[in-house]
C-alpha cells in the first residue's frame, strides 16, 4: 500500500524532473531504484553461476561460450546497467539454447558498454575484425543506381530482400519494455507509416486480433516474422506477445515494416527475382522517409543500435533466396565458399531453419565497419561469384 501511495508522487516528480523515467514507465522506475544496489541479488548470482557452469561443461559452438572466460565472467557478474540489467539478461538465451551461433543479446543500449569485455570480442569475431578501438563509419547508402540484377537470366535467384533494423530513441530493448510502452510504440509506428505515399503507401496490421490463418500465410510467404522463437523467448524478448507487435505493408508486399519483434523496427524491401537495384532503391527511399519522422538510436562507435550484436552498425541484411543445386550437394563446401565472400547461409524460412526445395537464404554476414552500400555490395559480389561457380560445375 505504501508503495502504491509513494509511486504516484514520484511519478509526478519524475515526469517533470527526469524525462528518462517518464519515457520508460514503472518497470524502468523499479529498475532504476535497484540501481543503487551495487551487487546483483543472490538469486541472479546463483543462476549466473549455474549458467556459466552449464556453458563450460557443454560443447556449445557459440561465440558466447568462446568468449565468456572465467576471467570475463568474474569481472562482469556483479555489474548492472541503469535499467538494472545484469550479465544474466545478456547471456540467458545462449545458456538455455546451447545450439546458439552467437548466444548473447543486449537488454538495453548501455549493456554494450557495461558488458563490453564480453560484447567487444563477440562483435569483433562476428563482424570479421571490427575491433574495440574501431569506429563504425557514418551512414552511407552510396549510389542507389549502382546495383543491377544479380541473376539476369533468372536461373538461380528466386527472390531478393534487403532489410535494416532501427531502435526508437527513448525506448530500451525488448527485455526492459513495459506493455504500455509496446502499445505506445505500435501506435507511433502505425501513425507514422500511415503518412507514407506512392509505392510505400500501405496499411498497418496489428498481430493482436490477426486471424491465425492470415498470420501463418504471411509467415509462409516470408513476409512476417515467426512466432515463438526460442532464442528470443529465452532472452525475455517476447513478453506481452502479441501486444505492440505488428506488420505494415504495401498492397503488393514489396515494402514491409515489422514492429517490435526482435527490434523496434525492421524495414524491409523485397520482391521476386534478382533485381537488387529496384529492391535497394525502394529500401533507401523508405528509410529516408521514415527517418524524417522518427528519431532512431545511434551510437558514435557502434552505429545504429539493435538488440542483437550481430545487427549493429548498418543493420543491413541483403539476401537472395537462391537455388544452387550443384554447390549444395556438398553443404560444407557451400558454406566454406560463402564464408570466403563474407556471406551467411540460412534455410528457406530464415535463421535456424532448413532449406526447402533446395532454396537457401544467402546474405551478407557482417554489418559493422563498412557502409550500408558496401554491405549490400558484399552480397552482390559474393552471389555473383557463387553463381559463376555453380555454372562451372
Ligand atoms: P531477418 O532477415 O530479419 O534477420 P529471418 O532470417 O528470420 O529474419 O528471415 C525472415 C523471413 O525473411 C524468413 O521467412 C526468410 O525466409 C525471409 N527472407 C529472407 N531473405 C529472403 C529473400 N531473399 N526472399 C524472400 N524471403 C526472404
Ligand atoms: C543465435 O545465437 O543463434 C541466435 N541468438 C541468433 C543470432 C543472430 N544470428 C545471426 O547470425 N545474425
Amino acid at each position: 500500500m505504501i508503495v502504491s501511495l509513494v509511486k504516484p508522487a514520484v511519478r509526478i516528480w519524475t515526469h517533470f524532473a527526469y524525462n528518462g523515467a517518464s519515457r520508460h514507465g514503472w518497470a524502468a522506475w523499479d529498475r532504476r531504484r535497484n540501481k543503487s544496489d551495487n551487487m546483483v541479488d543472490a538469486a541472479v548470482m546463483q543462476k549466473l553461476e549455474a549458467g556459466f557452469a552449464k556453458l563450460q561443461a557443454s560443447d556449445s559452438k557459440s561465440l558466447l561460450k568462446k568468449y565468456l572466460t572465467k576471467e570475463v565472467f568474474d569481472a562482469l557478474k556483479n555489474k548492472k546497467t541503469s535499467f538494472g540489467s545484469t550479465l544474466l539478461d545478456c547471456i540467458q538465451s545462449g545458456v538455455e539454447n546451447l545450439d546458439s551461433g552467437v548466444g548473447i543479446y543486449a537488454p538495453d543500449a548501455e549493456s554494450y558498454s557495461v558488458f563490453s569485455d564480453l560484447f567487444d570480442p563477440i562483435i569483433e569475431d562476428y563482424h570479421k575484425g571490427f575491433k574495440k578501438t574501431d569506429k563504425h563509419p557514418a551512414c552511407d547508402f552510396g549510389d542507389v543506381n549502382s546495383f543491377s540484377n544479380v541473376d539476369p537470366t533468372g536461373e538461380f535467384v528466386v527472390s531478393t530482400r534487403v532489410r535494416c533494423g532501427r531502435s526508437m530513441e527513448g525506448y530500451p530493448f525488448n527485455p526492459c519494455l513495459t506493455e504500455a510502452q509496446y502499445k505506445e510504440m505500435e501506435a507511433k509506428v502505425s501513425s507514422t507509416l500511415s503518412g507514407l505515399e506512392g509505392e510505400l503507401k500501405g496499411k498497418f496490421y496489428p498481430l493482436t486480433g490477426m486471424e491465425k490463418s492470415v498470420q501463418q500465410q504471411l509467415i509462409d510467404d516470408h513476409f512476417l516474422f515467426k512466432e515463438g522463437d526460442r532464442f528470443l523467448q529465452a532472452a525475455n524478448a517476447c513478453r506481452y506477445w502479441p501486444s505492440g507487435r505488428g506488420i505494415y505493408h504495401n498492397d503488393n508486399k514489396t515494402f514491409l515494416v515489422w514492429c517490435n519483434e526482435e527490434d523496434h523496427l525492421r524495414i524491409i524491401s523485397m520482391q521476386m527475382g534478382g533485381d537488387l537495384g529496384q529492391v535497394y532503391r525502394r529500401l533507401v527511399s523508405a528509410v529516408n522517409e521514415i527517418e524524417k519522422r522518427v528519431p532512431f538510436s545511434h551510437h558514435d562507435r557502434l552505429g545504429f543500435l539493435t538488440f542483437c550484436p550481430t545487427n549493429l552498425g548498418t543493420t543491413i541484411r541483403a539476401s537472395v533466396h537462391i537455388k544452387v543445386p550443384k554447390l549444395a550437394k556438398d553443404y560444407a563446401k557451400l558454406e566454406s565458399i560463402a564464408d570466403k565472400y563474407n556471406l551467411q547461409v540460412r534455410g528457406t524460412r530464415g535463421e535456424h531453419s532448413e532449406a526447402e526445395g533446395g532454396i537457401y537464404d544467402i546474405s551478407n554476414k557482417r554489418r559493422m565497419g563498412l557502409t550500408e552500400f558496401q554491405a549490400v555490395k558484399e552480397m552482390y559480389d559474393g552471389i555473383s561469384e557463387l553463381i559463376k561457380i555453380e555454372k562451372s560445375l
